[in-house]
């Protein structure tokens, strides 16, 4: 098992000089040699053992921590993903490092085939890639990291070369995705929405024709224990799905699996009003991207919204309804502004409510409902909690008046991620480690926990959506 992170060198880029009380602190050492040890010299891995590529929205966290130790490195980290975009806009949720053996990660690049397969959707011919996204944080991450260093950033020319290829990016999936034609984004494969093996996804998924176990090997097994990971009927029915969503050369349309999720769309929301603050810092103007993000925000409200379960669900679009499963995803709303004030409210009385008992039974969010019946503490998006959408929730908590409640999950993220090595998971009740230590992400917000101090001075996620709103 990959239990410890490497060392490795010294990365390059400019070094940032921070408060001592935080950039001498030992987490913050520990955190620190993390992302040094995942740096391959051009962006950073989850974890050298389990995902030894570089991952859509892992890289997008993994920026906005490695701002505070290096703006060079973290602009860096986006370029590399954002260089292998496909023409039709989107952001592949892998790119693949073609100096890692092909065995060492499954589905690897001759399974997706990328610059074949994707030709007519303009794979990129020199990089290898998937052929499926992932949840777009990028627009906030690119943000934050020039607010790191805003004379940085413009002497590179960073927001400038990175908007036109962020509002791509927003277009495909306004555009090609809104399979459900109500204004949402809508995935078409587990994996696309990052929590994997959500009990969200058994009843869609149970429509699919697994592949047969033998025609494929998973690798995430050399390195995961099998009772934290996802089951081989559930790794049968993700490879069905992908492979089909190749052989229609990744065209979208109608497919077997379609799913508006709330946390996948909210953070498109949170990105719209990112690449706004983006948009006006190089004055490009007439863009409309606060009001696209204002509709979103409302579609969300009214295609997802169950007022009785005081949360947002996922909408099963070829079922045409919603699938009664309370995972983490329907909390992530709390980030946005233009939430109505009393869904704002039932969320927070959600979160801290039986289901997942912040402040009570569990240490941070879990993933899935602790009452629902395929609750699983351990495995898999099935139960346990993790540290990005944890961080979610402190920003969502904080942006609507629950200081609070939002200090103590941040006081309760950096003790857990300290305690637990920096885990990609952790037992919501124990904060007992699951998965791989020595997380990407888990140690980038750890990191951007211990700069960006409850007071939230202006370059707060907080403060980066709707400060200036009428
Ligand atoms: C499939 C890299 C990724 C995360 C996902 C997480 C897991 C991959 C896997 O690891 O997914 O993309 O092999 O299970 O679920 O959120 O981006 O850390």
């Amino acid at each position: 098992m990959d239990r410890t992170a490497q060392r490795a060198p010294r990365p390059p880029g400019r070094t940032v000089a921070y408060e001592p009380s935080s950039a001498a602190s030992p987490l913050h050492v520990r955190a620190a040699a993390v992302l040094e040890a995942g740096w391959t010299g051009t962006s950073t891995v989850p974890s050298r053992g389990l995902y030894p590529h570089q991952w859509s929205w892992d890289s997008a966290f993994i920026a906005i921590g490695l701002r505070h130790l290096s703006p060079l490195r973290a602009q860096t980290e986006l370029e590399t993903l954002l260089a292998a975009q496909w023409a039709d806009g989107r952001i592949p949720h892998i790119v693949f490092n073609p100096s890692v053996p092909l065995d060492a990660y499954f589905p690897s690049p001759d399974f997706w085939r990328s610059s074949t397969a994707g030709r007519t959707a303009g794979a990129p011919r020199t990089v290898q890639t998937s052929g499926i996204v992932q949840p777009p944080v990028h627009a906030l991450a690119a943000w934050l990291v020039h607010l790191s260093d805003p004379g940085l950033s413009r002497a590179r020319g960073f927001l400038t070369r990175a908007y036109p290829r962020l509002a791509a990016w927003h277009g495909y999936l306004l555009h090609r995705r809104d399979l459900g034609g109500g204004g949402l984004v809508s995935v078409v494969h587990p994996w696309e929405q990052g929590m994997d093996n959500s009990p969200c996804w058994d009843r869609p998924l149970s429509r699919v024709t697994p592949a047969p176990a033998r025609s494929f090997r998973r690798a995430d097994l050399d390195h995961g224990a099998p009772e934290d990971r996802p089951t081989d009927l559930d790794y049968g029915r993700y490879v069905r799905l992908a492979a089909g969503y190749r052989d229609r050369g990744y065209a979208d349309g109608p497919g077997e699996f379609a799913v508006e999720d709330p946390a996948f769309n909210a953070l498109l929301a949170a990105s719209e009003y990112a690449l706004d603050r983006i948009a006006r810092e190089l004055g490009v103007t007439g863009t409309a991207r606060r009001a696209r993000a204002d509709r979103l925000t409302a579609a969300l409200v009214e295609r997802l919204w169950e007022p009785a379960a005081g949360m947002f669900l996922c909408r099963d679009v070829r079922a045409g309804e919603l699938i009664p499963e309370r995972g983490v995803s329907g909390l992530i709303p709390l980030l946005l502004p233009a939430l109505p004030r009393d869904l704002a409210a039932t969320l927070v009385r959600t979160m801290c409510g039986p289901h997942f008992g912040l402040g009570g039974t569990t240490r941070l969010v879990p993933s899935y409902d602790l009452l629902g019946e395929a609750f699983d503490p351990h495995r898999y998006w099935r139960g346990p909690a993790w540290f990005n959408t944890n961080w979610l929730l402190e920003h969502g908590l904080r942006r609507h008046g629950e200081r609070g409640r939002a200090d103590a999950l941040r006081k309760g993220m950096l003790h857990t991620a300290g305690a637990s090595g920096f885990a990609e998971y952790v037992d919501p009740y124990t904060a007992q480690a699951c998965g791989v230590t020595g997380f990407g992400w888990t140690a980038a917000l750890t990191l951007d926990l211990l700069h960006d101090r409850p007071a939230r001075g202006r370059n707060g996620l907080t403060a980066t959506q709707g400060e200036d709103r009428p």
